[in-house]
């Protein structure tokens, strides 16, 4: 039986044409090399935060260059710099199922304040375990790491309100919720429809330091929830979703969940949903889950264990959540500059939809209303359509603005960008894109001012773009220039992992307030060694503490004796440089877990474990003089049974 359904026959038949018939410059126009070239010496222009899917982490890079300027470790351990090793960091990846030391990053938002870009966090999700971490980007630095409880699959995360006082994430594969809600039920899963829940979570930010709180959480019908936006100047008090799975399908979704002609899409007015919650409605159910923070004095991530949240039902925010009827399974959803459009990829078709925040708004005051879908309304489709961009490319997925009037859109299957008028709907240029493009960007292409002079496309094909890596290779970024009529290639760069969205921004907002190195004297991390005078080494029981200090060429000490197997020991290292980029490293003959990279100013601590007797050296891995390799030490491990008391010095015999 051919699970090919007659709908995606007939793409794949369009999609093999189109392939084959595209014919645009393959290699870029011949000025591209001016274009993107930044002299030895010389800045980018813009930052570009990359998450980097199953890499779990963030990449950056420079635009217009495309050079990769530096990874931010937010969900997976990542041994070059030992976060999630070192013992200040482990914390961050703690989670209700235990630490987890892996995620699945998709999609950044930065801070906003009035609608633009502000220079203060990135956030971005783990859509298999549901989280959002905070980094700050001052430090480029995971500061806040916050579980979201009563989800799975948390793909529709984490968008930013205009002024960053809501993230916004939604479940994509919805779970059972026992009744009353709780740590999770024993269902058969076949009682989706019974069982099964979505949720939209609401997290509120600190604005002083950024710290984040489940506010509260909205539950709803069991579709898959897979993007959204909040709206922008006129729109902004209001969160968009698409879904598809209205079916409400568990099994075979590619073709359970595409049997409706339409699907739904989810528009919250979350300032009067706020409003509701902080009014006392709802419930607040009993559900654990983990929040983790760096505290700045010690730069220790703590976990606390949340066991309450405020769970709200469709009936309680009543004239604040609505349907719109949406094209069949979308995908990308994007509100435009203005706020006045919002713009909705219809992955299995040829067309994106237009929908006019005016005429929705006119919907709901003239309760333009069909039929009510688990108590929330649903408006009438033609009196919220604004237009529909025909020949958009087939699959489109996700759309951008440019400020100028324009949208672009991704079309996955036929591999290509499609430029768009916003006024009139009409195509007025397409580029061939290498290959399947997902997400796009246009540097503050979010914002309610996007730069507009490039435009990003993150392919999730590369093949034959590179010189071949075995059968697995980074996908790609490239780079168009769409500062004039027609789109032009620039550049194509490999990027880790799998690319699922980047963000912009001018590097002006950013550059300028880096930490450069940590102040001693602000370092209050628990076993900090100031001076090396303090170094020590101290035991308790099988518990060994090494507070160790590291500046150029030497380790305070660098001879112990004294360990014995079966302890414990931590190394606590304090880099005592003051100065810009003299990192020091740890690194120790049979660490089994990973080495240490210590900015100045900054502890790190990491454990070992030895298990069998001998002489163990220890070095600095990172070359920071022309003594670096002379940077090494000792530490003498003795039986179990052993006399040999706790000594430690350097330049001295123990
Ligand atoms: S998604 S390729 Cu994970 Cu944002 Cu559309
Ligand atoms: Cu310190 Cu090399």
């Amino acid at each position: 039986m051919s699970l090919l359904t007659g709908g995606m026959a007939v793409l794949l038949a369009m999609f093999m044409f189109s392939a084959c018939s595209s014919n645009d410059s393959k290699t870029g126009n011949n000025d591209a090399a001016n274009q993107v070239y930044i002299p030895p010496g010389k800045h980018d222009q813009f930052y570009s935060f990359m998450s980097g899917g199953w890499s779990g982490n963030v990449s950056v890079y420079g635009i217009p260059s495309g050079r990769h300027l530096y990874t931010i470790p937010v969900f997976s351990q990542t041994p070059m710099n030992g976060y999630g090793y070192a013992s200040e960091t482990k914390a961050l990846l703690n989670t209700s199922s235990g630490f987890v030391p892996w995620g699945d990053t998709h999609h950044i938002q930065p801070s906003k304040t009035d609608g633009m870009y502000d220079g203060r966090w990135i956030f971005v999700n783990d859509r298999n375990t549901p989280r959002i971490a905070r980094i700050n980007l001052k430090t480029f630095r995971t500061d806040e790491t916050l579980e979201i409880p009563n989800t799975g699959g948390q793909h529709a995360s984490p968008f930013c309100s205009s002024n960053t006082e809501y993230l916004s994430a939604a479940s994509e594969y919805s779970i059972p919720l026992p009744k009353p809600m709780g740590n999770g039920v024993d269902v058969p899963i076949s009682s989706y429809k019974k069982n099964f829940h979505g949720m939209i979570s609401m997290v509120k930010v600190n604005q002083h330091n950024g710290h984040m709180k489940v506010d509260f959480q909205i539950e709803v019908p069991p579709f898959d929830y897979d993007l959204g936006r909040f709206g922008l100047g006129e729109s902004k008090n209001w969160v968009f979703y698409t879904d598809y799975n209205s079916e409400e399908a568990h099994s075979l979704l590619e073709v359970n969940a595409s049997q409706k002609d339409k699907d739904l899409v989810l528009a919250i007015n979350w300032k009067k949903a706020a409003a509701i919650a902080h009014q006392g409605k709802g419930t607040v159910v009993s559900t654990d889950y983990d929040h983790n923070i760096v505290n700045p004095r010690t730069r220790w991530a703590k976990t606390t264990v949340e066991h309450k949240v405020r769970v709200l039902q469709p009936s309680d925010i009543k004239g604040a959540m609505y349907f719109l009827p949406g094209p069949k399974s979308p995908h990308g959803i994007n509100v435009s500059p203005s706020g006045k459009y919002i713009s909705i990829g219809g992955k299995l078709s040829s067309t994106v939809t237009v929908y006019s925040y005016n005429d929705i708004q006119n919907a709901i005051k003239n309760h333009d209303v069909t039929k009510t879908v688990d108590g929330i309304p649903v408006l009438s489709f033609k009196n919220v359509e604004a237009k529909q961009v025909k020949k958009a490319g087939l699959g489109p997925l996700h759309i951008e603005y440019d400020g100028k009037g324009y949208g672009y859109n991704t079309a996955f299957i036929s591999s290509e960008i499609v430029k768009w008028s916003l006024k009139t709907g009409k195509v007025v240029d397409r580029h061939a894109s290498y290959y399947s493009p997902g997400h796009l960007t246009i540097p503050g292409g979010d914002t309610r001012k996007p730069y507009g002079k490039y435009l990003i496309a993150l392919n999730k094909i590369t093949k034959d773009r590179y010189l071949p890596t075995g059968p697995e290779m980074f996908a790609g970024e490239q780079l168009f220039d769409i500062s004039g009529d027609r789109m032009k290639l620039l550049l194509d760069f490999p990027v880790e992992g799998e690319p699922h969205n980047v963000a912009e921004l001018p590097a002006s907002l950013i550059d300028t307030g880096q930490v450069k190195y940590f102040d001693l004297s602000k370092n209050h991390n628990p076993y900090v060694t100031r001076k090396e005078k303090d170094a020590k080494v101290v035991r308790k029981g099988n518990r060994v503490d090494v507070y160790m200090t590291a500046i150029r060429s030497h380790f305070v000490p660098d001879n112990i004796e004294g360990i014995k197997v079966g302890d414990e020991v931590h190394f606590h290292i304090t880099n005592l440089e003051q100065e810009w980029d003299i990192p020091h490293g740890f690194a120790l003959k049979g660490m089994q877990n990973a080495g240490l990279l210590i900015i100045p100013g900054d502890t790190r601590s990491i454990v070992w474990k030895p298990k069998k007797i001998g002489v163990y050296p220890f070095y600095c891995t990172d070359f920071c003089s022309a003594l670096h390799q002379e940077m090494q030490g000792y530490v003498r491990v003795s039986p179990r049974n052993s006399d040999v008391k706790i000594k430690y010095g350097t330049n001295k015999d123990l």
